[in-house]
């Protein structure tokens, strides 16, 4: 009830229409119409699905099933396992180069003033091999992280930002075994934006366990990997953070041009790429609904475009509940849909007029992270 109260105000406030938004609130963007019928995908093999969520084990969801704005069933990803820490005993410690070391109890982050933002965000794993369903959208609360840092006082020297989360895993690294904590960091500059939040609450209710109880840090725009759950201390330092997380793994190998050479370059997974995804086509007694959902960095868009077979890019309807770090809900209704076998694709385009490309027109990648590339799905439409 808050969340729709909430999103409307937001959509008010935004000077979106007060009927648009009376027809559409508390509507599940997703929610089948009586006796809508989801088509069958042929790219998704009989009998896949991705199954319930197991503790400390990875969770996809299954994008046909998405049925609202606000995820009730969200992805998860956790590289070591899936800790309990005592939310009684939690602290939260700021330390490194500042003036004043803090510490903070849950109560401590609570008693202080929060905010509330939608966000979603996929894994930098996240891929057309599990239908793209590493991905989720929530409002979170909580405290400002900038805040907190002008509190302690980060000292001139300080450059970067790490961030440790209170699960450990052992890592041989050059033939030792060492036990190391998951860990992430930002640029000070990054870590300074006034939209990273300290997060204590996801769709109204305190984080639960898999998402990071009792607090995460969220940096709306970025990939999931920089969320890092059961967020236990922020060290300020002098030099870059260097560990699995940013310097090994989720790192991308592409072979673009460096300054008129072209060079084989490695980056850690940070800001989101612009992409789009149709996950569901139904059959609305008469016509077709294709739908999907698109991400980005926080950049405002100015089209999502979807194509039909070899026709022309048409202009989809984005769902007026998205805003800036949302993921952003689209839908094209799609009329006179012959039977048989149809192939559609999406594509998004920002305000600075960058556009999705198909997957074969972007730079030759090693790995699999940041799969941002058009995506076709191939539909069977019923007689
Ligand atoms: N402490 C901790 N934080 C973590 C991770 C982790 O393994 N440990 N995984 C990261 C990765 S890779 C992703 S994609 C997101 C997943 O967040 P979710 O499980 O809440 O969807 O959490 C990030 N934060
Ligand atoms: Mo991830």
């Amino acid at each position: 009830m808050t969340i729709e109260n909430e999103s409307r105000r937001q959509l008010l406030k935004a000077g979106v229409g007060a009927g648009l938004v009376a027809a559409t609130a508390g509507v599940p963007w997703f929610a089948l119409a009586q006796g809508e019928r989801v088509m069958r995908f042929l790219d998704v093999p009989e009998g896949w699905g991705p199954g319930p969520r197991q503790p400390g084990a990875t969770h996809i969801i299954d994008t046909r099933q998405l049925t609202d704005f606000y995820s009730h069933d969200f992805y998860v990803v956790q590289h070591y396992g899936q800790p309990e820490l005592d939310v009684a005993q939690y602290e939260l410690s700021l330390t490194g180069l500042v003036d004043q070391p803090l510490r903070f109890t849950l109560d401590d982050l609570r008693a202080l003033p929060s905010r509330e933002i939608d966000c979603g965000f996929e894994c930098g794993g996240n891929g057309g091999r599990m239908f793209h369903g590493l991905v989720g959208n929530a409002r979170w609360r909580g405290v400002s992280l900038k805040d907190l840092l002008e509190r302690a006082g980060v000292q001139s020297a300080g450059r970067e930002v790490v961030f440790f989360g209170g699960d450990m895993g052992r890592e041989e690294i050059r033939g030792r075994e060492v036990e190391k904590a998951f860990a992430r960091s930002l640029s000070l500059e990054d870590a300074m934006r006034d939209d990273n939040l300290i997060v204590y609450e996801m769709n109204g209710e305190p984080l639960p366990v898999h998402h990071g109880r009792p607090v995460r840090l969220l940096v709306p725009g970025f990939y999931g990997v920089a969320n890092v759950k059961w967020l236990t201390q922020i060290h300020v330092q002098d030099t870059r953070y260097m560990g699995r997380f940013m310097g090994r793994d989720y790192v991308t190998l592409k072979r673009e041009m460096v300054g008129g050479e072209e060079r084989w370059v490695e980056n850690s997974v940070a800001r989101m790429n612009l992409k789009s995804v149709i996950v569901r086509v139904t059959d609305r007694g008469g016509s077709h609904r294709i739908s999907g959902f698109a991400l980005n960095d926080g950049t405002p868009l100015r089209s999502i475009e979807v194509k039909i077979d070899d026709g022309p890019w048409q202009q989809a309807t984005i769902d007026p509940q998205a805003s800036q770090y949302s993921w952003k809900p689209f839908y094209l209704d799609w009329q006179g849909a012959s039977p048989g076998e149809h192939t559609l694709v999406s594509r998004v385009t920002d305000v600075n007029g960058q556009v999705q490309s198909p997957a074969d027109q972007l730079p030759e990648r090693v790995s699999y992270w940041e799969e941002f590339g058009q995506f076709p799905r191939r539909v069977m439409i019923e007689a």
